[in-house]
């Protein structure tokens, strides 16, 4: 049986790559490993079923030969260590790879999703610009201390990895923010990974499901 993930059949990031699938499918395609994708509604997200393989009931999960997970970072580690291309051999390096996996997930998604968050849901609220002020602010001293660390490196440590992997997907939350801009160092990072080609046919195969939603449902939903 290839390995089976679960993903939006509608993602409302409307294909742009924002949601956890996408670092589970790039994590595929960057170790050379073919994949199935189940398309899940929300409605059966939440369904026994589906809660079986992820007690939270959310997108994604990952299946292989009877081992059934979610968390995309615990997928992402599984997939580096099960497999070529994303995890140094060398064990310090391993060491310091898996940090990085842990500071994208622990220390730079946090504020990045809340500041999402207030976006959707507190936007009306007569408290909304201050709170955003503050949320900004925060991921900017994030964003301020990453580039810092980076200089002019290429890659967080030495070479690609699958830290990189996620610190890459957790900064691309902030499309469309404007707070990258202010940071030449990162907007670069980003886009040097976004032009690997395993980024690339992961970001074409979860925008080809957009369309394909879309074409049978024209439907827009707002941005
Ligand atoms: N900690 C878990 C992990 O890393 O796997 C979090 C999983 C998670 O948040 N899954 C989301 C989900 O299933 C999809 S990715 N949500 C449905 C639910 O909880 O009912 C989060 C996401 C959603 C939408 C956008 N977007 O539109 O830009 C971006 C990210």
């Amino acid at each position: 049986m290839p390995i089976t993930i679960t993903a939006f059949a509608q993602s409302p990031d409307r294909g742009r790559g924002l949601a956890r699938d996408m670092r589970v499918r790039w994590a595929l395609e960057e170790v050379g490993q073919p994949y199935a994708v189940r398309l899940l509604s929300f409605a059966e997200m939440k369904q026994p079923e589906h809660r079986a393989l992820h007690p939270f009931g959310q997108i994604p999960t990952f299946e292989e030969r009877g081992l059934a997970l979610f968390e995309s970072g615990a997928i992402i580690l599984h997939i580096a260590e099960s497999h070529a291309g994303l995890m140094p051999a060398n064990g310090p390096a391993r060491a310091r790879a898996i940090s990085w996996m842990f500071a994208a997930l622990n220390t730079m998604e946090p504020p990045i999703v809340e500041r999402s968050l207030s976006w959707l849901v507190e936007r009306d609220k007569p408290w909304f610009a201050e709170r955003q002020a503050m949320l900004d602010e925060r991921v900017r001293v994030r964003l301020g201390e990453l580039a810092g660390h980076m200089g002019e490196a290429s890659w967080l440590d030495d070479g690609f990895s699958a830290g990189d992997l996620l610190m890459v997907t957790v900064l691309r939350r902030l499309d469309g923010s404007g707070l990258l801009d202010a940071f030449p160092t990162l907007t670069a990072y980003v886009a040097r990974a976004e032009a690997r080609p395993a980024y690339q046919r992961a970001f074409a195969d979860q925008l080809a499901v957009f369309a394909r939603a879309q074409a049978g449902n024209p439907f827009t939903p707002p941005n």
